[in-house]
C-alpha cells in the first residue's frame, strides 16, 4: 500500500468523526447570510461551502493547511500535495514514497496522443490538455468500482488512484501539449531519476543548463497548487465531483473553468500586455507610458489582466514570490523589468476607478515573464502550466469531499419574482 493511502487511512476516521459530531451539535447554527447584491453579484463573501485544504484570508493571500504560503516556498510540488491531502508535511521517505507513485502511474496511454493529433492544429493548449485528460476517462478506477457496487465509506480510495494517475501523468501530457501543438519535434520521454517538476521542464524539451528553470518550475507549481474552494475551477471540479463523477470527468471540467480569461487564462493575456506596452513603446516603457497605456486598456473596455481579484485585499504572495525569483535571477531582463514597473505603476491607476475592489496584483500578474526568460514563449500555453499545479488543489479536494461523504451539491437558485417578493418590492 502506498504511504499515503496509509496516512489516509490513518486519518480519515477522526475526520469523519469530528465532521459528524460537529453538524450534529451545531447544524443549526447561521454563519452566513446573503443580501440581493451577493445573489447577482457571483455569490462573492458567501460562505456555504467547506475547504479544508487551504484558506485565503483577503489581508494575508493563501494559507495551506494552516502553514502561510511564505513558509512554503522552498518545499516541492511533491511535498504540497502530500500536505494538501493530509495536513502535515511528508517525511523525506513519505515524499520519495509518492514520487514512486508517480514513476510507477505516469505513462500517457498511445490513444492519447492519436486523440490530440486529430485535434485542429490551432487548438487552444487549454483545450487540448483538457481533452487528454477526459480521454483517459475510461482508465477511471472509480466508476469501475461504483459500477459494480462500492459502500460510501471505501469511495474515497479508488479517488485517490485516479487523482495519483492522473498527477502522475500530468506533466508527460502538458509537454506532449506543448510539443504537439508548436511542432517542437518528437515527444520526449520522462526521465525516471527526475522529481516531477525537473521531469515537467526535460520533458518540454527546453535547454536548463544551470538548473534555474527546473528550480522555477518547482516554485511555480508550488504556488499556484490551490487556493481554497470557491474559485471557479475549485468549485467546478468540486461540484461536478458531488455527483459521483470521478476525478477525469471532475478535473477536466475544472480546468475548462481555469481556462478564463477572468481566471486562470489571465496569465496568458498579461504576457501578451506586457509584450504589447513593451512593443508600442519599443523596449521597457517610462512609468508615465506605462500609465497612459494602463488607462487606454480600461478606456477601452477590457481589464488590466494581473491585477484584481475576488478575495484578496493585498498584493498577491504568490505573486511577491515571483517577483523575488526575478529579482534574484533575471534583474537585468527587459520583460521582467516592465512587469516589475507595471507593479509600481498600476495599482496607482485601478485605486482611482472605484468600482475595483483590489487593484493589487495577483498570482498571474508576474509569472509569465519568468517563463519567458527561460525561452517558454508561446504565451496560450501558459494556462497549461498553471492547470498542473492546480490539478493537486482539485484532487485532494475530490479526495477530502469522499472520504468524509460529503452529499452532493444542490443549491437554491431564485426567480426574480421571489426574489422580489422575499424583500418586500413587490
Ligand atoms: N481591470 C479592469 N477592471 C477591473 C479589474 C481590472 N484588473 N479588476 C476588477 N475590475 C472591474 C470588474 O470588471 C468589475 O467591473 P463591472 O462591474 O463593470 O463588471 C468591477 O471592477 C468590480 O469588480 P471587483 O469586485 O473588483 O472584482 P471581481 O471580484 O468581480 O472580479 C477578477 C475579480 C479577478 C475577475 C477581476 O479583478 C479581473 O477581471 N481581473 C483581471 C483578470 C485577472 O487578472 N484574473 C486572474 C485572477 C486570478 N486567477 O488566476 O484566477
Ligand atoms: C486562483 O488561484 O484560483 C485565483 O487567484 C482565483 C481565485 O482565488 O478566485
Amino acid at each position: 500500500m502506498s504511504k499515503l493511502k496509509a496516512k489516509m487511512e490513518q486519518i480519515i476516521p477522526g475526520m469523519r468523526d469530528e465532521i459528524r459530531s460537529f453538524v450534529k451539535e451545531y447544524g443549526d447554527k447561521e454563519v452566513s447570510s446573503v443580501n440581493v447584491k451577493q445573489v447577482y453579484g457571483g455569490m462573492r463573501g458567501v460562505r456555504a461551502m467547506v475547504c479544508d485544504t487551504s484558506n485565503v484570508p483577503p489581508d494575508k493571500g493563501l494559507i495551506i493547511r494552516g502553514i502561510p504560503l511564505k513558509d512554503l516556498f522552498d518545499k516541492w510540488p511533491e511535498e504540497i500535495f502530500w500536505l494538501l491531502c493530509t495536513g502535515e508535511l511528508p517525511t523525506k521517505e513519505e515524499m520519495k514514497d509518492l514520487q514512486k507513485e508517480y514513476k510507477k502511474y505516469g505513462v500517457v496511454p498511445d490513444y492519447v496522443w492519436k486523440v490530440l493529433k486529430a485535434m485542429p492544429p490551432d487548438s487552444h493548449p487549454m483545450a487540448m490538455l483538457d481533452t487528454a485528460i477526459l480521454a483517459m476517462e475510461g482508465e477511471s478506477k472509480f466508476r469501475a468500482k461504483y459500477t459494480k457496487g462500492m459502500r460510501k465509506e471505501d469511495y474515497w480510495v479508488p479517488m485517490l488512484e485516479d487523482c495519483i494517475r492522473i498527477l502522475a501523468v500530468l506533466p508527460e501530457l502538458a509537454a506532449g501539449v506543448y510539443r504537439l501543438r508548436y511542432k517542437k519535434g518528437k515527444l520526449i520521454k520522462p526521465d525516471p531519476k527526475l522529481d516531477w517538476g525537473a521531469n515537467y521542464v526535460h520533458m518540454l524539451g527546453i535547454k536548463d543548463p544551470d538548473g534555474n528553470f527546473a528550480k522555477l518550475m518547482r516554485l511555480y507549481l508550488t504556488l499556484h497548487c490551490d487556493h481554497e474552494g470557491g474559485n471557479v475551477s475549485a468549485h467546478t471540479c468540486h461540484c461536478v465531483g458531488s455527483a459521483l463523477s470521478d476525478a477525469y470527468y471532475a478535473v477536466s471540467a475544472g480546468l475548462n473553468g481555469l481556462a478564463g480569461p477572468l481566471h486562470g487564462l489571465a496569465n496568458q493575456e498579461c504576457l501578451k500586455w506586457v509584450l504589447e506596452v513593451m512593443k508600442k513603446f519599443k523596449g521597457a516603457p517610462s512609468k508615465e507610458e506605462l500609465e497612459k497605456f494602463a488607462w487606454d486598456t480600461l478606456n477601452s473596455g477590457k481589464v488590466v489582466p494581473g491585477y484584481g481579484h475576488a478575495v484578496l485585499r493585498i498584493t498577491d504572495p504568490r505573486f511577491d514570490a515571483f517577483l523575488a525569483f526575478g529579482k534574484e535571477h533575471c534583474a537585468d531582463d527587459p520583460v521582467y523589468q516592465t512587469v516589475a514597473r507595471v507593479f509600481e505603476v498600476v495599482p496607482g491607476v485601478l485605486k482611482q476607478v472605484k468600482k475595483i475592489a483590489d487593484p493589487w496584483p495577483n498570482v498571474d500578474a508576474g509569472s509569465g515573464s519568468l517563463l519567458y526568460k527561460y525561452g517558454l514563449t508561446e504565451f496560450e500555453y501558459y494556462t497549461v502550466l498553471f492547470s498542473v499545479s492546480r490539478t493537486m488543489g482539485m484532487a485532494s479536494q475530490l479526495i477530502v469531499s469522499r472520504a468524509w461523504g460529503e452529499p452532493i451539491e444542490r443549491p437554491k437558485s431564485s426567480t426574480i419574482e421571489w426574489l422580489k417578493e422575499k424583500v418586500g418590492a413587490k
